[in-house]
C-alpha cells in the first residue's frame, strides 16, 4: 500500500498543470493564456461589463478545445486513488482550480470546482445555475427567470468569491495528507490551503512541472509532467 492509500483523509487540489497533457493550456507558463490575453479583459467582472461578446467569445473556444480533450494518467489515477481510499472508509477530497471536466470524465465523484464549470452558465439575474446549452451569446435568455442579456459564464472571476469555501476549508481541517497537482500558487485562496493544512498537522507533498511560489511550505516534493508523476506518486 502506497502512502497515499494508507492517509485517513486525503486532500487534493489540483491546478491548470494537470490539464496540460489532456491538450488544455496553462495560464502563467511561457504560452499560458495570460501571455496571450490580459486577464484583466478576459477573467474580471469589469471585463465583462466593458465587453461581454468578447468574453462569451473566449469561454466559448476554451469550451470547444475542452469538447477534443479526454483524462489522462493522471486525472485516472486520482480517480483510482479516490475508489481505492473510498473502499477502506478513508475520506477523499478532490478540490479543483480548473474549470474543465477531465476529473469527473476520469470516474472522480467528490469534486469541488472552486472556479466553477466550464459546461455551465449562470443568470447575473436570478442566479440559476444551468448546463451551457451550446454557443452562448449575451442575448441568450435565462431559463429559468427569462431575463435576456445576463447569461454569463459559471466561472469565478478575480474579485469574486470562490464557491464551496466552507466544505473545502471543513476538508482541509481534518485533513492528514494534503497534495498540490500542477498548480503555479500565484492565486488565492487556493495558494494559501498548504499553510492552512500544515496548520491542521497535515503531511503536504506537492507534485509538479517545476517548484511552485509556495514550493518550501511542502514537506514532499516530486517534480515532472503530472501523467507520470502522479500515477508514480498514487501506485
Ligand atoms: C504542469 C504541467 C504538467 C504545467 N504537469 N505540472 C494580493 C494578495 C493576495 C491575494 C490577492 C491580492 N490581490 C488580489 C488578491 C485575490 C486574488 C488573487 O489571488 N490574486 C493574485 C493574482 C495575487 N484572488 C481572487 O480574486 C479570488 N477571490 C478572492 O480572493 O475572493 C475573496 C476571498 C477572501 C477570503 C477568502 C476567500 C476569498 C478569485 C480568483 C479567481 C481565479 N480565476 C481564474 C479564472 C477562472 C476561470 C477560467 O478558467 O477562465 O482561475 S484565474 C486562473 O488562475 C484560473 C486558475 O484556476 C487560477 C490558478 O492557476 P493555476 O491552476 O495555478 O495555473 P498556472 O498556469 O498559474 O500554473 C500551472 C502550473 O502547472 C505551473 O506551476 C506549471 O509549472 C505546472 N505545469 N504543465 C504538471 N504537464
Amino acid at each position: 500500500m502506497s502512502n497515499a492509500n494508507a492517509a485517513r483523509a486525503v486532500v487534493v487540489l489540483t491546478g491548470a498543470g494537470i490539464s496540460a497533457e489532456s491538450g488544455l493550456g496553462t495560464f502563467r507558463d511561457v504560452d499560458g493564456i495570460w501571455t496571450k490575453h490580459p486577464l484583466e479583459d478576459l477573467a474580471t467582472p469589469e471585463g465583462f461589463a466593458r465587453n461581454p461578446d468578447f468574453v462569451q467569445g473566449f469561454y466559448n473556444a476554451r469550451r470547444a478545445q475542452l469538447k477534443e480533450s479526454e483524462p489522462n494518467a493522471a486525472h485516472l489515477a486520482l480517480a483510482r486513488l479516490e475508489a481505492a481510499l473510498q473502499a477502506a472508509g478513508h475520506s477523499f477530497t478532490l478540490i479543483t482550480q480548473n474549470v474543465d471536466n477531465l476529473h469527473q470524465a476520469a470516474g472522480s465523484q467528490n469534486v469541488l470546482h472552486m472556479h466553477g464549470e466550464l459546461l455551465k452558465v449562470r443568470c447575473g439575474g436570478c442566479n440559476a445555475v444551468v448546463r451551457w446549452p451550446g454557443d452562448i451569446s449575451t442575448a441568450t435568455p435565462c431559463p429559468c427567470c427569462e431575463a435576456t442579456g445576463l447569461m454569463r459564464p459559471h466561472v469565478v472571476w478575480f474579485g469574486e468569491m470562490p464557491l464551496h469555501m466552507d466544505e473545502i476549508e471543513r476538508a482541509i481541517d481534518k485533513a492528514s495528507l494534503f497534495v498540490s497537482i500542477g498548480t503555479s500558487g500565484n492565486v488565492y485562496p487556493a495558494a494559501g490551503y498548504v499553510r492552512m493544512a500544515r496548520m491542521a498537522g497535515a503531511r503536504t507533498v506537492e507534485l509538479n512541472l517545476e517548484p511552485s511560489e509556495g514550493a518550501s511550505l511542502f514537506q514532499d516534493t516530486r517534480y515532472g509532467p503530472a501523467s507520470e508523476v502522479v500515477p508514480a506518486w498514487v501506485d
